[in-house]
């Protein structure tokens, strides 16, 4: 033990020289500044601290763990799950990080059977949520991992998060003993341990990936009325959506997935006077005709309600345009609002925004989906949000699932996948709660289709969902 000791000072020591861990006030990607950096990308330059992590972690842990083989998280874990691999023969997989980039491509490389033990091997943890990713993916492919060998604990709440995700995590050091060790050395100033403490105490992160300061201090959209916002909106549908919903007391979408138009005229009649959205899928319709668009539309606006085609145009913009101007449905002529995928880039809402011809309308850019797989990355989320503040007045709002994407309070969040009794569809989609989509997901409002819609009894049905929604809406404004 004396030995083992010693061997992870001088460790900390040697990464203290080689400039793998500073000392200063480091801004943070999130959270507040830190008064300590790693950067352990650096040791793949020095092979004596590469071979020293590597024995380190094996003999103080892995050798006692059973295991199939070792998994290193890219790309700092990697090159040491690779020297302990070699040198004790267990052997590896890769896990790729850019499947969804390659398509075809495996995602986990090796040879492995199902019901294998997999360790994964991780330099720093944090949040854990890079840990967790690959222990999921191994999982999907019917490898057993229950336990994580890092070299650094930050103890930022990654143990107690992947100890939900039944993960033991065993780290050659905490970020506290670490900071002892080279105050004892007489490396750094003892004050350092303190702020040290203090930055841990404020950047502790949730299971959700959020650090808890921020959940506890919610974006501006997040706690600001709808009675405000209508004024900050700077699209016309968004500003007359948010007075509405302020008049009829509803934060309610419905989709009326149906396929006969009078089942869609007979839905609307019941649930109108508790939604503020009514969301068609005209492309499903089987008898669709002008008469039944004529009356959808005079329908909606006796009863105060928006028209939204939720017809996710995803062209180039000039066949958008074509799609949304013409063709049996003319969805120009009648729908409100319009959902839009973002993958084509900005043209696709040029190609609508064209076409409004000074009508009163807004796109919804889809931002996130709540289907399960789905490969809309957070990449290609902060891309198109960009896309969505380019565009505020055209762009009503955003279809989101995750809370903190948006926190301009003139735009709207739309988040379907609602149900009060179930959790998923069997198809792919998930749900959540009412109270959890507008507290922990920021939905403005809610989409519910078939928790209504296949009820016997939809207007009773639309009732319930609508003083949920509402009463989750007041408690989030009101920030308790
Ligand atoms: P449900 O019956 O409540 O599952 O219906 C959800 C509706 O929301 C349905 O019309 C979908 O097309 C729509 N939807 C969704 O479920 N998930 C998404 O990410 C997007 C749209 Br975008």
């Amino acid at each position: 033990m004396a030995n083992f000791n010693e061997d992870v000072s001088n460790l900390v020591l040697r990464l203290y020289e080689i400039e793998a861990v500073k000392f200063g006030n480091f801004k943070m990607k999130i959270g507040a500044n830190s008064p300590v950096y790693f950067d352990l990308r650096v040791i793949v330059s020095h092979p004596s601290i590469m071979k020293k992590i590597s024995d380190l972690l094996y003999d103080f842990s892995i050798r006692n763990i059973k295991c199939d083989h070792l998994c290193g998280v890219p790309y700092t874990a990697l090159p040491i799950a690779s020297i302990i691999s070699a040198n004790n023969e267990i052997p590896m997989l890769i896990r790729r990080k850019e499947t969804k980039d390659y398509g075809t491509k495996k995602l986990i490389e090796g040879q492995f059977k199902e019901g294998d033990k997999c360790i994964i091997i991780e330099d720093v943890i944090t949040s854990g949520s890079s840990v967790l990713e690959t222990a999921k993916d191994l999982r999907a492919h019917g490898l057993e991992v229950t336990d994580a060998v890092v070299l650094l604990n930050r103890q930022q709440g990654g143990e107690q998060i992947l100890s939900e995700g039944n993960i033991k995590v065993k780290s050659l050091f905490t970020m506290t003993e670490l900071i002892r060790i080279l105050v004892k050395a007489g490396k750094i100033e003892p004050t350092i341990e303190k702020m040290v403490e203090e930055y841990l105490k404020s950047s502790q992160f949730h299971s959700s990936g959020i650090l808890i300061s921020d959940l506890k201090k919610p974006n501006e959209r997040l706690i600001t009325s709808f009675e405000s916002r209508q004024h900050m909106a700077s699209n016309p549908v968004a500003k007359n959506l948010f007075k509405l919903m302020c008049e009829k007391r509803t934060n309610l979408c419905v989709a009326a997935d149906l396929t006969s138009s009078s089942k869609i005229l007979d839905l609307f009649v019941k649930v109108a006077p508790y939604i503020c959205i009514f969301k068609t899928h005209i492309d499903i319709v089987e008898d669709y005709t002008d008469e039944f668009i004529n009356k959808l539309t005079s329908l909606a606006k006796e009863q105060n309600v928006v028209l939204m085609e939720d017809r996710k145009f995803g062209d180039i913009g000039n066949t958008v345009a074509l799609q949304y101007t013409s063709g049996i449905y003319k969805i120009a002529n009648w729908a409100d609002l319009v959902t839009v995928h973002a993958s084509p880039g900005p043209g696709v809402i040029k190609g609508i925004k064209n076409n409004m011809a000074n009508r009163e309308r807004g796109i919804f850019l889809v931002i996130e989906m709540s289907s399960e797989g789905n490969l809309l990355t957070s990449q290609y989320r902060e891309a198109a949000m960009k896309m969505v503040l380019d565009e505020s007045e055209t762009v009503a709002g955003i279809v989101c699932q995750s809370r903190d994407v948006l926190s301009s309070p003139g735009i709207i969040q739309l988040t379907p996948g609602v149900q009060l009794n179930a959790s998923k569809d069997g198809l792919g989609q998930n749900y959540n709660s009412p109270e959890d989509v507008v507290i922990k997901r920021g939905a403005d409002i809610a989409v519910v289709g078939r928790g209504i819609i296949v009820s016997e009894d939809p207007a009773k049905e639309a009732k319930i969902y609508r003083d949920k929604l509402w009463e989750a809406y007041e408690k989030r404004i009101s920030n308790k």
